[in-house]
């Protein structure tokens, strides 16, 4: 008997690398829309033979990781910015066939006047709109495609149209304008949606390979956890409450009446480059001593622990201090989009270069300041790098051995000093006495800058002091 074998569509990796332990699966609540609209994409990016030029653009919302799962050119952006980024890569790569996959939040709150403009200029890009009727991702607040009488977490008596007006049809109303080529409306309510999806998302990207223009399909997909019932239940009220008011069918279809258009490919000269960012290459910063090692030059700084810890306010003093003795800085937060068990983190460059990206991958120094955030980073310091952590909180050790380690009992340090929420200055005294590429004295006269309440500004500079006695006493 001829066997069928059910297999991951090429389109998508065969490890999805997001979290060990999860790696064949994706991270969608059962009976979710996603998956399904992953599934028909992966596919379809493969039958048309444009994998190896597909760029997926995914911005905020439950999909922010569709970039684990599809072997294509991905990239993450800004909640609602993905026409702006698509468009971009678009006209600098003319040849990439690329697809702007977002959620009604995204595309029709925040994002709205993206679509707008992008589809208005007939963009010769594809976009994928999963209307969900409501923000899946932040636990089921009212979208600008929330049904009326439809309760959500902001609408818990119903949206109303008096209150927030109604719905607003996305396909419909860009049908209006002249750019876009290819509209479609489907849902995922049945095999034979789903079908009319497969089909629907095939035309859109071959309008886009046909150079026709703007092309997009709304899916109506199922969210059962926002809207608290089960994936059959989901399907019945997709069927019951948005049918009526997001009727499925093609919207729009001038393809056959559109030339081919194919704009060309301009490169442009690093002068070129050069000129439009106004790059100046600057003379380095001297560092304060001479001492500094070059493993510890111009480094790149992951902080990591949970919200509460002070690993934010640590990254900005290092910062601002860098900033004070003439480096190059950078710092950003990032919070994680897990709603839960996340952890806080941030970045922080103090260069004698110009910085191209404050983001870091794979820092030259990591500090953890709990279990999860060593466990989740070390594997990405970069080999030579240096870790610090906390000894006090942190019950393993570091597994690499090719890297150098400096535990630091920086909550029991700041306990001894009668407040143990200054850990984060004990780290950053430990981290700036092992290192030396900052002053004590940019540190001293730039906390004021990072510490919220001024009144413990003074506590801090304790921590500070203590945390550079520890190493120094380590080293002496
Ligand atoms: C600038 C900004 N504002 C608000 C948020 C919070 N936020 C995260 S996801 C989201 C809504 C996502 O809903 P939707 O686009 O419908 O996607 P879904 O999660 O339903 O797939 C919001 C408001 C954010 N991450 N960034
Ligand atoms: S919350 Fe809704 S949209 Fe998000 S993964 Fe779960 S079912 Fe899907």
């Amino acid at each position: 008997m001829a066997k069928k074998i059910l297999r991951k569509p090429a389109g998508f990796y065969d490890v999805f690398e997001r979290k060990p332990g999860d790696q064949l699966t994706t991270h969608y609540c059962p009976g979710c829309g996603h998956g399904n609209v992953h599934k028909l994409l992966a596919e379809a990016v493969v039958d048309l033979g444009i994998q190896d030029r597909t760029i997926l653009v995914s911005p905020v919302g439950c999909s922010v990781f569709a970039f684990y799962y599809f072997k294509t050119g991905n990239i993450q952006v800004a909640h609602g910015r993905a026409p702006a980024v698509a468009t971009g890569i678009k006209r600098a790569l003319p040849h990439a066939v690329v697809v702007s996959y977002q959620g009604d939040g995204d595309l029709a709150a925040i994002g709205g006047n993206h679509i707008l403009q992008s589809a208005n200029r007939g963009e010769q890009i594809t976009v994928l709109f999963i209307n969900n009727a409501i923000y899946g991702m932040t636990g089921g607040q009212m979208a600008p495609t929330t049904v009326l009488g439809m309760r959500t977490t902001t609408t818990p008596y119903g949206r109303k149209v008096n209150n927030e007006g109604p719905p607003i049809r996305v396909v419909e109303l860009l049908s209006s304008l002249d750019g876009p080529a290819y509209l479609e409306r489907t849902a995922l309510w049945d095999n034979k949606a789903i079908r009319r999806t497969r089909t629907a998302i095939r035309n859109a990207l071959q309008c886009q390979i046909d150079g026709l223009g703007f092309s997009m399909v709304e899916i109506l997909s199922p969210c059962p956890s926002g809207w608290k019932l089960n994936p059959d239940e989901a399907h019945e009220w997709m069927r019951e409450n948005m049918a009526p008011v997001f009727p499925p069918g093609l919207k729009k279809d001038v393809r056959a009446e559109r030339e081919p258009f194919f704009p060309e490919k301009r490169e442009l000269t690093a002068e070129e480059i050069r000129a439009a960012v106004d790059l100046q290459i600057e003379e380095p910063t001297p560092y304060p001593s001479e001492l500094v090692k070059p493993e510890y030059a111009d480094p790149a700084i992951k902080l990591a622990g949970f919200g509460g810890q002070g690993v934010l306010s640590a990254g900005a003093i290092l910062a601002n201090a860098g900033m004070e003795q003439g480096f190059q800085t950078s710092w950003i937060p990032s919070y994680g989009p897990e709603m839960r068990g996340g952890t806080a983190h941030c970045f922080v460059h103090i260069s004698r270069h110009a910085i191209g990206s404050p983001t870091v991958s794979n820092p030259d120094v990591l500090v953890a300041f709990n279990r999860p955030s060593l466990e989740k980073f070390e594997p990405e310091l970069k080999p030579g790098g240096l870790l610090l952590y906390d000894s006090t909180i942190i019950d393993v050790t570091p597994k690499r051995t090719d890297i150098e380690v400096l535990a630091v009992p920086a909550t029991g340090l700041a306990d001894e000093l009668g407040f143990s929420r200054m850990a984060n200055t004990v780290m950053v005294g430990a981290y700036v006495a092992k290192t030396g590429i900052l002053s004590r004295e940019a540190i001293e006269q730039t906390l004021p800058l990072a510490i919220k309440r001024q009144n413990l500004v003074e506590t801090n500079r304790k921590g500070l002091a203590r945390g550079i006695e520890f190493v120094e006493g380590l080293e002496s």
